[in-house]
């Protein structure tokens, strides 16, 4: 039977990408946008006001065709995918722009959206031909999720290996004691007992948890901290032992934890990335790097581990479907360091310098196959305005909790992003950040806006970000 419903489910795929090629080879394009980013990188926030300043594109005056007036309507439109829960669009917006401004919940589930574009080409033939339509696909998820990628690549004990190399890194030896210590008192070999399954399962789901909070990048598996609709099921009663010295065989514990962990990432990982990072053509990666800069060299340590497991996840030849998934089609990739309203303008270049160090090595190493790559900062949603005060560069917003306003310096980023680089290496420095001054009180609330007829919410470089990603789809 397992057979015959492959094959059925395989059919269907076909037709299902034959169909949608039709569609896009002779009526509509469709490009789909990846908006990729750890939790609390800030992807809700971006997909919201890019839809939000594309709808309305009175600030959007880098966006050339908005700058061409070639652009004659943005709609929201039904999304392709059925079987998807839409991007609760009107809530999010309501949420950051309403009379009490608010910033959106941490995402628990997927969601997508469609947005689409009538447009007049460029130059003369613009003039021969009628108008066009772009649909602009984006898919919303828990960052949390992004971090199964490079489980795919990795064997049961390959996980094991590397989760207990990465509780002795300093940042995290100070929340892994409990869990460490459990797994000196398990034996691998032993037989296998579901209670002892479940207690290695929540002690080192309560290690995730504080890494977390310590402002720390790696948490995977994804489902550990934010499980979305496996809350409480089976299927996430598994954890890394401690490799065992000598064979372990059926019926074992390391053999079940195998087992749970090998099917965590068929029945899980595997249909997420399949289903929702197939037919990618462009990928926006948010890059939270002033947090990890403020939480000390640890957490830019640990950010830039995690983030280079994914980007190795796009070289090609590691792993057959995957590499196929992630490397194939996706043609252009924006690099973005976000929340950029936390700082005064004159450190932009400098962030933007340093979350191209930090990544720099995984994107060498993966192959994008001949795609564009840029970096900038930007703020999806701008909560401060610039100031000076006795001549000292400063940002003011008002603060959350009590919206009190405040303006803060937030300390400058060192101009030689090798400096940050180096001192991750050194990782054994957990405390002082680079980001001394106010940065952590700066908590800002989204700003009280003056709706204005035309214009979307207030950015940085918003414009820039959809110019590079969408523009020469609108010629
Ligand atoms: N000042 C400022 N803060 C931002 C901006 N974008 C995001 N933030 C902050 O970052 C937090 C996380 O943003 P989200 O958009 O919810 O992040 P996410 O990537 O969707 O997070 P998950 O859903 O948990 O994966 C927000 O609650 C804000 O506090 C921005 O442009 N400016
Ligand atoms: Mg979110």
């Amino acid at each position: 039977m397992a057979g015959l419903t492959d094959l059925t489910d395989g059919a269907l795929r076909v037709v299902e990408d034959m169909r949608d090629g039709v569609e896009e080879l002779f009526f509509e394009p469709t490009l789909r946008l990846g908006v990729t980013g750890l939790a609390g990188a800030g992807k809700t926030v971006f997909i919201t006001s890019l839809v939000a300043n594309l709808l309305q594109r009175g600030r959007m005056q880098m966006f050339t065709p908005e700058a061409e007036g070639r652009i004659e309507a943005a709609m929201l439109r039904p999304q392709p995918d059925r079987d998807v829960p839409r991007f609760d669009y009107e809530a999010h917006l309501s949420d950051l722009t309403g009379e009490v401004p608010r910033w959106p919940q941490s995402t628990r589930r997927i969601s997508q959206l469609r947005l689409s574009l009538r447009y007049r080409s460029g130059g003369w033939i613009g003039g021969l031909t009628g108008p066009n339509v772009l649909h602009l696909d984006i898919v919303d998820y828990p960052g949390e999720w992004l971090l199964d990628l490079p489980l795919m690549r990795w064997s049961y004990a390959e996980w094991a290996r590397r989760s207990l190399e990465d509780a002795r890194y300093p940042a995290r030896a100070p929340h892994s004691g409990a869990w460490r210590a459990l797994l000196d008192r398990i034996d691998p070999a032993a037989e296998f007992d579901e209670a002892q399954a479940r207690e290695a399962a929540e002690t080192f789901t309560a290690y995730l948890g504080a890494c977390r909070k310590a402002g720390l990048s790696g948490l995977a598996p994804g489902r550990f901290l934010m499980p979305g609709d496996l809350e409480g099921s089976p299927a996430l009663t598994f954890a890394p032992l401690k490799p065992a010295e000598f064979a372990t065989g059926r019926g074992s514990l390391w053999a079940e934890m195998e087992r749970r962990y090998e099917a965590y990432k068929r029945a899980v990982v595997t249909p997420f990335f399949r289903n929702h990072f197939a037919r990618i053509d462009r990928q926006v990666v948010l890059v939270d790097a002033l947090s990890a800069l403020h939480a000390g060299p640890g957490a830019v340590a640990d950010m830039r581990r995690a983030m280079s497991e994914i980007l190795d996840c796009f070289k090609p030849g590691e792993n057959s479907w995957l590499s196929a998934l992630l490397g194939k089609r996706v043609e252009r990739i924006l690099f973005a360091a976000t929340k950029a309203d936390h700082i005064h303008h004159t450190q932009h270049a400098r962030l933007s310098k340093v979350m191209d160090a930090l990544l720099r090595e995984s994107v060498e190493r993966a192959s994008y196959k001949g795609a564009k790559v840029q970096t900038l900062s930007l703020a999806a949603l701008r909560a401060t305005v610039e100031a000076e005060v006795k001549g000292q560069p400063m940002v003011r917003g008002r603060l959350l909790p009590n919206g009190r306003m405040a303006a803060l310096h937030p300390g400058d980023l060192p101009p030689d992003p090798g400096a940050v680089i180096a001192g991750a290496r050194r990782a054994d420095e957990t405390g002082g950040g680079w980001l001394e001054g106010d940065y952590g009180v700066m908590n800002f609330a989204p700003p009280i806006l003056e709706p204005r007829e035309g214009e979307g919410p207030p950015h940085i470089r918003l414009d820039r970000a959809a110019e590079f990603l969408l523009a020469d789809r609108l010629r």
